[in-house]
């Protein structure tokens, strides 16, 4: 089995993000994604709705930037492409080129990136792992899954997603942590600013203590 560069595999699929000293959000009664940004009109979708339409299945690993890699893992739910094909496109303004996509979880963890990196073929809207409906350590109702990229872009809980012509501001842009633009794995594209390897220690060190802030994390704890 090969990982990429600077990744270990774990045993498991740990609960794991910035968010862990607080339980993960409660799953509203009738879940919705709020669609929003350079649209002609801003979309609510039901989960419902999104679960009924065309799906599919992909099998990948998973790689949180911090080092740890859970493996063989069995997603399900609707592609990216999809929903962005019959949902966003026909809405789309034609002075408004989209570029950049931002996602937002109902614990407020939100990331961006490119639509380029958005519309792989293996980027899903997933509400199914492993054969089972989505728990919430790992994002239900609905997580963003985008296997090429680290696990920081892959948003759990997921309840809206902006369209933009240009990248929105981050929050921790200027953070020494501050993640890389497109953060794809094989490229080791971990920081911002710095090399993936010159990071790669300092960020191993830091397993650990986010998982000591868990306040309900499960499985094992990543080496
Ligand atoms: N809503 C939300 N999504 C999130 C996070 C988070 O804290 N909140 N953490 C991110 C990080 S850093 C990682 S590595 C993965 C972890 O996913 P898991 O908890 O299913 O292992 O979720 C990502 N998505
Ligand atoms: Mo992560």
């Amino acid at each position: 089995m090969t990982l990429p560069p600077g990744q270990r595999a774990v045993d498991g699929f740990p609960r794991f993000g910035t968010h862990l000293h607080r339980p993960a959000p409660p799953v509203p009664a009738d879940p919705v994604i709020e669609l929003r940004g350079a649209l002609a009109e801003a979309v609510t979708l039901s989960v419902t709705d999104i679960a009924e339409m065309p799906r599919q299945e992909v099998r990948a690993d998973f790689h949180c930037v911090a080092g740890w890699s859970a493996t063989d893992l069995l997603w399900e739910g609707v592609p990216f492409k999809t929903l962005y094909r019959t949902r966003v496109e026909p809405l789309l303004r034609a002075d408004a080129p989209v570029s950049h996509v931002y996602f937002e979880g109902l614990d407020g963890y939100r990331s961006v990136v490119l639509l380029e990196d958005a519309l792989a073929d293996d980027v899903l809207i997933a509400d199914r792992l492993d054969g089972q409906p989505l728990d919430s350590d790992h994002g239900a109702p609905v997580r963003l899954v985008s296997p090429g990229q680290y696990g920081y872009v892959n948003i759990k809980h997921l309840c809206r997603i902006e369209f933009h012509t240009s990248e929105p501001p981050v929050t921790d842009r200027w953070s020494p942590l501050a993640g890389h633009g497109r953060a794809r794995v094989w490229k080791e594209e971990r920081h911002r600013y710095l090399p993936g390897r010159v990071v790669r220690p300092v960020y191993r060190t830091l397993i650990g203590p986010i998982r000591a802030l868990s306040a309900r994390g499960s499985g094992p704890t990543p080496r």
